[in-house]
């Protein structure tokens, strides 16, 4: 049987590893406040989710201070081939992991990144808030403390959407264990919606074509790549054997394509990646019942 895989990613420090070890039962992700992974640098779990569902979680680096305004450094390209390769079963589910707070601007392109980018809007994504306890004042109530992570999503979820950002569910949780009753809760709110919200037939592409419609996307996305950064990839790409010379040259000559001024142009878009999904794909709700009816247009061709 084909491996569920689940990539779960968010900024640094928000609390994925924290997500992780909440859904495995025990502390194996290590968390931390200082350890910083490199955009799309990920670390495998599997993990059971009861009721006879195991799913791989991916716990994925997304985008750094360094790297949200500027030019994806290199390391990141190489990283997400890595973690394409790792895909050869395809994605079951996208889990943004957020912490209670303001939407930002990295927010946003971390989830058009992965959704748009890595799984070309085809995968569903759900969206994980931590620090909930932030929800409530701080005089609250332990058992007041669900009550206002309830409301705060009431009162936020406009903003998430009116910033482009849709999701196919979520949970507002707690995933520090000194809250002990609420951090029970968010366990069972957090396996319910992998559970739930994942494709059991989980999506893919061809390998390289798959690579190559992440890279021109994330290009789109960040502006300011020059010959030198192209260069630099190409020796990423190529340390190690990480990619055959052949492939290589394909990718750097596609990438070289989009930035020349004739390439640019509206004449010569980039490859409708979407004309070869297949075609069981193409009407995502049909295939995924559960799928909330407001997002279904998000899977229209
Ligand atoms: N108060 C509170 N703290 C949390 C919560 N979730 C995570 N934390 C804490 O936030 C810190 C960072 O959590 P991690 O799980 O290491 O975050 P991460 O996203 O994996 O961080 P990096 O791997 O460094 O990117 C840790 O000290 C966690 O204990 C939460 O819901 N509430
Ligand atoms: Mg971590």
């Amino acid at each position: 049987m084909s491996a569920r895989n689940v990539i779960l990613f968010g900024e640094a420090g928000v609390g994925k590893s924290s997500v992780v070890n909440m859904l495995l039962g025990e502390q194996r992700a290590q968390t931390s406040t200082s350890a910083r992974g490199c955009t799309f640098e990920s670390v495998p779990y599997d993990v059971d989710l009861g009721e006879g569902v195991s799913v791989r979680v991916y716990d994925t680096a997304g985008l750094d201070e360094s790297s949200a305004g500027a030019v994806i450094p290199e390391n990141a390209v190489a990283n997400l081939y890595d973690l394409l390769r790792r895909m050869k079963d395809g994605i079951s589910l996208l889990v943004f992991v957020t912490r209670l707070g303001r939407i930002t601007k990295r927010n946003q392109k971390n989830y058009r990144l992965f959704f748009e980018g890595v799984c070309q809007s085809r995968v569903p994504i759900v969206l994980v808030v931590t620090h909930g306890e932030n929800a409530c004042d701080d005089d609250a109530d332990a058992d007041d403390i669900g009550e206002g992570m309830d409301r705060w999503w009431d009162d936020n979820n406009q903003h998430f959407q009116s910033n482009g950002m849709t999701f196919h569910g979520h949970a507002v949780i707690v995933a520090k264990k000194c809250y002990q009753k609420e951090y029970e809760k968010s366990r069972e709110k957090v396996r319910y919606l992998v559970r739930s919200t994942h494709l059991p037939n989980p999506w893919k592409m061809d390998e390289l074509e798959w690579f190559l419609a992440s890279i021109k996307y994330i290009f789109s996305l960040f502006k300011g790549w020059t010959k030198s950064h192209i260069q630099m990839l190409r020796q990423t790409l190529s340390t190690d054997g990480r990619m055959v010379e052949s492939d290589t040259k394909i990718v750097v000559d596609e990438i070289v394509a989009e930035m020349d001024p004739p390439a640019a142009c509206t004449s010569n878009p980039i490859t409708p990646v979407r004309n070869r999904l297949d075609p069981q794909y193409t009407n995502l709700s049909e295939f995924f019942p559960s799928i909330n009816k407001q997002f279904t247009h998000l899977f229209k061709d």
